[in-house]
């Protein structure tokens, strides 16, 4: 999964980037330079360190995520398209909003974060729009498409042109799948960043914004970017207890991949043996066939059935040979949709 950090020059983009990732990108130069930073972060998983301990496998693997910081480019508020392309790319999209106020940094002596929201969301409807736009102009003029094209490319139309995301427009999935190739902006997930003072962090997202993200089905997240990158910067071992004395349960790093993983619909089935124990990202929904074909394509092919546990039962049993005397391990058919926490073992034929 590829989340693009985006938002307004300034907001605290690099800031952010660098408390998820413990990378040391340099802060307070994208707008000037259009540079963007890349990052993979491991999604914490107590269900993998605990097998793994149980297991001791020569290797464990946790699920990742890989973060994109866009720079904002240009000049003005509006977003170029170096920006637009990279955020295209993203399977979700993280906007970071500035609710700090620093006195050292330029134009930060307000901070008005709903409207940053509402601005940075019609600068994406607007990204979508001139693209829809140019299509509907070339079939207009009788370029081929495909059936429904145009009808619904008007549809996309006219509700962006009222101001309102792609994600809200209720289009059917398979008319939404033959339009993928766009990878429109205003339809991806989109995660909210209230980067707020050191001294907000404790404090709930401001009654407004809360509103607005449920309104809209949009994930948000509270934090301060300065602080997590201080956080971050620290040895693994020391960051939890330096977050407590903080007044915070947990960097923010976790709770970040949790939400996008909430918002993206994600869940993660395990493996495990003495080789390694390994987490697995699938949308909630997925069918044991297509979910072993995450692990190889032979496993997907040649699938035969798929031998479930928990791994609550796993770990608590202490094998999966005592899971099946218990009654613990299970046989699915191809059509078993996987939960998450699920321990897999697949049966295949090459
Ligand atoms: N006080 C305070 N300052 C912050 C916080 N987050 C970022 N800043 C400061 O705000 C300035 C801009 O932060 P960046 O992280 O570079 O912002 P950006 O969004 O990446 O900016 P561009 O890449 O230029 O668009 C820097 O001087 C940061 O130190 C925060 O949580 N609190
Ligand atoms: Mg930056």
């Amino acid at each position: 999964m590829k989340v693009a950090l985006c938002g307004f020059p300034g907001s605290g983009k690099t800031t952010v980037f660098n408390a998820l990732t413990g990378l040391q990108a340099q802060v307070g130069l994208g707008a000037k330079t259009g540079k963007q930073n890349l990052g993979v972060v491991k999604v914490p998983d107590a269900r993998v360190a605990a097998l793994a301990k149980l297991y001791q496998p020569k290797k464990t693997t946790y699920a990742e995520v890989s973060f994109v910081d866009v720079a904002a480019g240009g000049t003005g508020r509006g977003l170029d398209v170096a920006t637009i392309a990279a955020m295209r790319e993203g399977d979700a999209l993280s906007q970071v909003a500035r609710a700090f106020v620093d006195p050292q940094v330029e134009a930060s002596a307000a901070a008005d974060p709903l409207r940053e929201i509402r601005d940075f969301e019609s600068e994406m409807n607007l990204a979508d729009l001139m693209v829809i736009e140019k299509k509907v102009e070339r079939l207009r003029k009788g370029e081929k498409g495909q059936p429904r094209e145009q009808e619904l490319l008007e549809r996309m139309k006219a509700h962006l042109e009222a101001e309102k995301p792609l994600r809200e427009l209720p289009l059917a999935a398979d008319e939404w799948a033959q339009f993928s190739g766009y990878r429109f902006l205003s339809q991806k997930p989109l995660l909210l960043v209230l980067n707020v003072a050191e001294e907000e962090v404790t404090k709930p997202a401001p009654a407004p914004i809360a509103a607005h993200a449920t309104e809209h089905g949009l994930g948000l997240l509270v934090l301060s970017g300065k602080v997590e990158m201080d956080i971050a910067q620290l040895d693994p071992t020391e960051q939890p207890d330096f977050a407590r004395s903080l007044g915070l349960d947990e960097p923010a790093a976790g709770r970040f991949v949790r939400s996008a993983y909430a918002l993206l619909d994600l869940v993660s089935f395990l493996t495990v043996g003495p080789d390694e124990v390994r987490a697995w990202t699938i949308r909630r929904g997925t069918r044991a066939r297509e979910a072993a074909g995450k692990i190889h394509t032979d496993l997907e092919r040649g699938f035969i059935r798929a031998e479930v546990t928990r791994h609550e039962d796993l770990l608590a049993l202490g094998s999966e040979a005592r899971c099946r005397e218990a009654g613990k391990l299970r046989t699915e058919g191809k059509d078993y949709v996987v939960l998450d926490g699920d321990v897999m073992h697949v049966r295949f034929a090459v």
